[in-house]
């Protein structure tokens, strides 16, 4: 299903005419990495089509997805002819190629520390957080199957220790200070997923950083545009 948005890049062709470009994200609402990227663009206030390619019905193995990102994964990003897989990547991309705020600090240290934020979030929160934790309890159920109670406890240890790591990290309501970053981004639809989880839901509340960032990155128009409707 395609969804569109507001409006296109636009490029003059060669006969003086202008060319629609569209900016387009490949990835279904409910997606954690896609809604990231999508972040990324309704901060930058970029226009974009989103095509709701649905990994959980097999979509993402379809050839056509195939040819966007070799692992079947999303999100998938094209603009312009420019086309990226990775999620990192893309956000970094949208961040530097469009106008609109900064979503990366110049200040070197606090860049470092939002691509830390960003690797945490990527090589051990979400594993525990969504793939395991909140598959286990929710989307398990879902599809009519019994959640394997090891397999969640396994998320939520290291759910746990994800959690520790990011309260020390976290510079205040915004995880690098100042204004919004990447980190935010790359962290903020995961804890949509982590909160609905029982023991996850209080290990998060039980963080006094991380919730008062909760609450500050709730009440942002992107993140209030781009919640993912589920059941
Ligand atoms: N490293 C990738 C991870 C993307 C990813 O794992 N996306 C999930 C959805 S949130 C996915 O496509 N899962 C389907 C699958 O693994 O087949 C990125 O940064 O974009």
């Amino acid at each position: 299903m395609w969804t569109r948005w507001a409006s296109y890049s636009l490029r003059v062709n060669h006969h003086g005419g202008a060319t629609v470009m569209p900016v387009i994200l490949h990835g279904p609402g409910y997606s954690t990495y896609a809604r990231t990227a999508r972040l990324a663009l309704e901060e930058k206030g970029v226009a974009y089509e989103l095509n709701e390619v649905d990994i959980l019905t097999g979509k993402g193995h379809a050839p056509e997805h195939l040819a966007r990102h070799p692992w079947g994964k999303v999100p998938a990003f094209e603009h312009d002819g420019f086309t990226l897989f990775e999620t990192l990547a893309i956000t970094r991309y949208v961040d530097e190629a469009f106008p609109g705020p900064a979503l990366q600090p110049s200040d070197v240290k606090a860049r470092a520390r939002m691509t830390q934020i960003c690797s945490v979030v990527d090589s051990y929160g979400y594993a525990a957080i969504v793939g395991k934790l909140f598959w286990q309890e929710a989307i398990v159920p879902m599809q009519g199957g019994t959640p394997n109670a090891e397999i969640a406890a396994e998320g939520l240890k290291v759910t746990r220790q994800v959690l520790d790591v990011l309260e020390g990290l976290a510079a205040g309501d915004l995880l690098c200070g100042g204004s919004v970053s990447l980190a935010d981004l790359h962290l903020l639809p995961v804890v949509e997923y982590l909160r609905m989880t029982k023991e996850g839901g209080a290990a998060f509340a039980a963080k006094p950083k991380l919730s008062a960032w909760w609450e500050t990155m709730n009440a942002r128009p992107a993140v209030v545009k781009t919640r993912p409707k589920l059941g």
